[in-house]
Order: structure tokens, then C-alpha cells, then sequence
């Protein structure tokens, strides 16, 4: 019989895809190309990585296909408003830090989440947004986009964004202003809904006891 792998999902490509495979070979799980792009082993512990799109993650997770996942807690908010992701967490990684922001054109008279009452906003993020409208007692038109949101109220699709920001560029090119604080976020780790079977539960044990290690000397 083969032996068990713990299996880990992390971003193939994209923002968080980097500083994920630091955080593994700083927890000294040394990762090599394994069958194909999406599969990475570790060659010194049972250990597979799944390579995937970041908005696989939490679904892979959920679904116990991976006992252990990183991924931006904005993904994980949109993809479980309702659930309480603290059962779900395991640690905050410190990395990957961005803010979810409603964001009008430099022009608009903002007086508060009112001014958007009625108005078309565009997003990557609509149960984030939807949530965040009723918090706030007010109905909107979300107009949901996978990309280029930021180029949403110059096309006139919409009046308003709600997108991610980091250093404010991007807003400030398209000549647009952060009005509102959404969410904050930054990667995560997260766990399967079952424990991980007898035989690597000494290896999970050991993951996420090294990432905590290393998370916590890289601040
Ligand atoms: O291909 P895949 O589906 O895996 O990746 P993706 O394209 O969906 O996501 P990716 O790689 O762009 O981002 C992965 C994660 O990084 C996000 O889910 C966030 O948790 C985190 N992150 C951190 C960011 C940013 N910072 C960020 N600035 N994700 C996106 N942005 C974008 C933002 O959408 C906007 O277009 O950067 C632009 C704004 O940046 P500034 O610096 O100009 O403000
Ligand atoms: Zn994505």
C-alpha cells in the first residue's frame, strides 16, 4: 500500500504563489516538481502541494481534497459569507496584506454609504459587497466582474467599485478615491472540516507547528 501524503493547496500562480512556497521552504519542507505543474512533492515528508487557482482553494479544502490551504481571506469571505471562518482558520500568515475598498470617481460628492443607495457598483467581490450594503441599511445594483473593475465607472458600467487595494495606484491612475474600509485582509491558512486520518496526523501536527514558527520570526 502507498503511503498517505498530506496534501496542501496553494496558489499556482499569482500574488500569493511566491511568498506561499517561501513559507514552505522556510518550514524546511523541500518541494520539487512532481507528475505535472499542478503537483509538487515534498521530497523529505510525505507531502504533496496542489497547485491551483486561489478561488479553487476553499472548496478543495472544504471538500477534504486538501487537508491544509492557503489563500486570501477575501477569497475565503466570498466563498463562505455565511460560515464562521474562525473554525476554519488555522493561523493569519502576515503575507499577501491588502484591503477590500469602495472606491468613487475623484468628482462624486461622498457623503457616506447613502450616496451609493441606488447606484450601480461594480465588484469581484458581490457577497462581500452585498453584506457590507445590508450592514450599512442600503440597496445597490451590484455589477459583478471577474477583472478591470477599476475601469468600470469610465466605461459607465457602473457608479462605484468595491475592489482590492494595496498601494492605492491603480485607483489613483483611474482616477478614482477610496470612500469606505470593506475588509481587511491577508493570506491564511485553513483547514479540512475533518481531522486529517491517524497516520498523518503527526505530520499536519509538525506543518502547521513550523509554519507558526516561521510566521511568527518573519513578523
Ligand atoms: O490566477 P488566480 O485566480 O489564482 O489569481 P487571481 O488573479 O485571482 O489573484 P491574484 O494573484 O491577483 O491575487 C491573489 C490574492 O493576493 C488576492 O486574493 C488577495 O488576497 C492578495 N492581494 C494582495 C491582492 C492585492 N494585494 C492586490 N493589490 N490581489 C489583487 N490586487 C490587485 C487589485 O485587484 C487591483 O487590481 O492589485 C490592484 C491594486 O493594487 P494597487 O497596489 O495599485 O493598490
Ligand atoms: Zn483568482
Amino acid at each position: 500500500m502507498t503511503e498517505p501524503r498530506l496534501r496542501i493547496a496553494v496558489q499556482k500562480s499569482g500574488r500569493l504563489a511566491e511568498r506561499s512556497l517561501e513559507l514552505i521552504t522556510g518550514a524546511g519542507l523541500r518541494a520539487i516538481r512532481g507528475a505535472n505543474e499542478l503537483l509538487y512533492r515534498i521530497e523529505n515528508h510525505p507531502i504533496d502541494l496542489l497547485r491551483v487557482r486561489d478561488d479553487d482553494i476553499p472548496t478543495f479544502v472544504d471538500d477534504n481534497v486538501a487537508e491544509l490551504g492557503i489563500v486570501g481571506y477575501n477569497v475565503l469571505k466570498e466563498h463562505f459569507p455565511d460560515k464562521d471562518l474562525e473554525e476554519i482558520i488555522v493561523m493569519r500568515l502576515g503575507f499577501g496584506k491588502c484591503t477590500l475598498k469602495l472606491a468613487v470617481p475623484i468628482g462624486f460628492d461622498y457623503q457616506g454609504p447613502q450616496s451609493v443607495a441606488g447606484k450601480r457598483i461594480a465588484t469581484s467581490y458581490p457577497n462581500i459587497l452585498k453584506a457590507w450594503l445590508s450592514d450599512n441599511g442600503i440597496t445597490a445594483d451590484i455589477v459583478e466582474m471577474r477583472g478591470g473593475v477599476e475601469v468600470a465607472p469610465r466605461m459607465h458600467i457602473a457608479d462605484a467599485i468595491c475592489d482590492l487595494v494595496s498601494t492605492g495606484t491603480t485607483l489613483e491612475v483611474n482616477n478614482l478615491k477610496p470612500v469606505e474600509l470593506v475588509l481587511k485582509s491577508e493570506a491564511v491558512l485553513i483547514k479540512a472540516p475533518h481531522a486529517p486520518q491517524p497516520d498523518l496526523a503527526h505530520i499536519y501536527d509538525m506543518v502547521v507547528r513550523r509554519f507558526d514558527g516561521v510566521t511568527k520570526s518573519t513578523g
